[in-house]
């Protein structure tokens, strides 16, 4: 049994979505939570585990959301909800900084153990994965004395100040946000669907224009880092074109930059590998981790060659909650359910699963452009037309709301507003991945 919480592994609709509970918590929503904070789901969770989330009407969708990606073991895994417990009883803070505790060393000794790379390696805790990627550009221009910072097209890397600046999309993470940071890159990246002279020529062609780009543009003696996530998931679950991250991450490695793989959405066996970087065989320098790491809790990390990590003076990295004992308590749960169960191999069962699903469904219906991810990362990119390509965000939109009301969760996401993603829990039976993807189906059928 994977999960402490007892939720029935079925599928269950009860009302209409939104029930009326949950619209009466939306009533109150609206008075007191600012407008800003939006859901994509007007339904308000009472409990979930496994492949379900119940709501406050008793309604039971099959997850294939995990949270924005975060519950890589379930909701209420049994060994998070057993470690945290057992913490939460005995202190719940000390501050890492004023009075250390064991379970933050534990965590870091995991990192090591589990990240790219047999060389000497250090850790430093943070709360979120914006925050994680600000400490890695904290470390970057103080190991290489540079200020510069390259992303890349469709990145997303957070929402405070200087991870809006290192984020690609306008609406809605930024717009109206300014001024943002200085002192940030942005160059192409291999988009094998969208590269104008097609998927077999995007990773040579897309690293020789990013090179381009960085060299003549920047200059590369001015990189402190290059921040790239193996696979982009907020701007659409796109896997650069093999060959890219080899070069950009040896382009790094000839310049004396910091190459950080942003692994918060794609690591901690998300993609089929506890690291997605380790397809194509990549260590990276630094690498950031959150979202999977604590079972739900919020914890994240910057991970690295000692040397680099040890750059930042004494007290030059820290805040009030980093590494939290009870969010470290969830991540030692976390990792013992992905060891424990054999989390990569399930993500690798889910990718064979829905790619099959998933490409029948590309053969019947013409509004599926591309169908693509890796392990339990995958997603639909929805188009008006195939040969023209041209983006089908309303397509995407309305799909996911039949999904929802025919009680599966499914995620929107790209630059382009297109792409339908699906990140479910690497706990979620196979009966019902299956009959989430049914449901996408008959979403499909009633729409296009
Ligand atoms: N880097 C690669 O995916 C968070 C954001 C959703 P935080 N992605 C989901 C939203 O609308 O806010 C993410 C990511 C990658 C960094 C982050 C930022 O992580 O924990 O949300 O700060």
């Amino acid at each position: 049994m994977f999960a402490a919480s007892v939720v029935p592994q079925e599928r269950r609709i009860l009302t209409a979505i939104p029930g009326p509970r949950s619209q009466q918590l939306m009533a109150r929503k609206k008075s007191v939570v600012a407008d800003g904070v939006a859901t994509a789901l007007p339904i308000f969770a009472a409990s979930a585990g496994g492949g379900i989330l119940e709501d406050v009407d008793g309604n039971r969708l099959i997850d294939l959301g995990s949270g924005l990606g975060v519950t890589v073991v379930g909701n209420a895994a049994e060994a998070v909800v057993r470690r945290l417990s057992a913490q939460a009883t005995r202190f719940t803070h000390t501050a890492f900084s004023v009075t250390p505790y064991e379970g933050y060393i534990e965590v870091c000794e995991a990192l090591a153990e589990l990240t790219p790379g047999d060389h000497a390696k250090k850790s430093a805790l943070f709360n979120s994965g914006a925050e994680a990627v600000e400490n890695a550009v904290k470390i970057a221009r103080a190991y290489t004395k540079r200020q510069a910072v390259v992303v890349f097209d469709h990145g997303y890397h957070g929402r405070t100040n200087l991870t809006m600046a290192l984020t690609a999309k306008n609406m809605p993470y930024k717009h109206g946000f300014g001024p943002f940071a200085p002192e940030v890159y942005r160059v192409p990246v291999a988009y094998g669907y969208r590269w104008p002279t097609g998927a077999e020529n995007a990773g040579p062609e897309a690293a020789a224009q990013a090179i381009d780009q960085i060299s003549k543009q920047v200059g590369a003696e001015n990189v402190a880092a290059i921040i790239i996530e193996p696979v982009l998931g907020e701007g659409g679950v796109i896997e650069p074109a093999k060959g890219f991250l080899p070069a950009i991450r040896q382009f790094a490695a000839d310049n004396g930059i910091v190459f950080v793989a942003d692994e918060i959405q794609s690591g901690f066996c998300r993609t089929g590998q506890w690291f997605a970087c380790e397809d194509e065989g990549i260590v990276p320098d630094l690498i950031t981790t959150a979202k999977g790491i604590a079972g739900g809790l919020p914890l994240a990390a910057v991970t690295g060659c000692a040397e680099i990590m040890d750059a930042a003076h004494a007290g030059g990295l820290g805040g009030t909650y980093g590494g939290n004992p009870v969010a470290c308590a969830g991540a030692l749960g976390a990792i013992e359910t992905m060891k424990e169960f054999d989390l990569n191999a399930r993500a690798k069962r889910i990718e064979a699963i829905m790619k099959a699903r998933l490409g029948a469904m590309a053969e019947k219906f013409d509004i599926i452009g591309d169908v693509r991810g890796r392990g339990a990362m995958i997603a639909i990119e929805l188009v008006k037309d195939r040969a023209t390509k041209e983006p089908n965000p309303e397509g995407a939109s309305a799909l996911a709301a039949a999904c929802h009301q025919k009680g599966a969760l499914v995620l929107v996401t790209g630059t382009y507003g297109n792409v339908l993603r699906l990140l479910p829990p690497l706990v979620i039976g196979e009966d019902l991945l299956n009959e989430g993807l049914d449901v996408l189906h008959e979403a499909l059928d009633g729409h296009v």
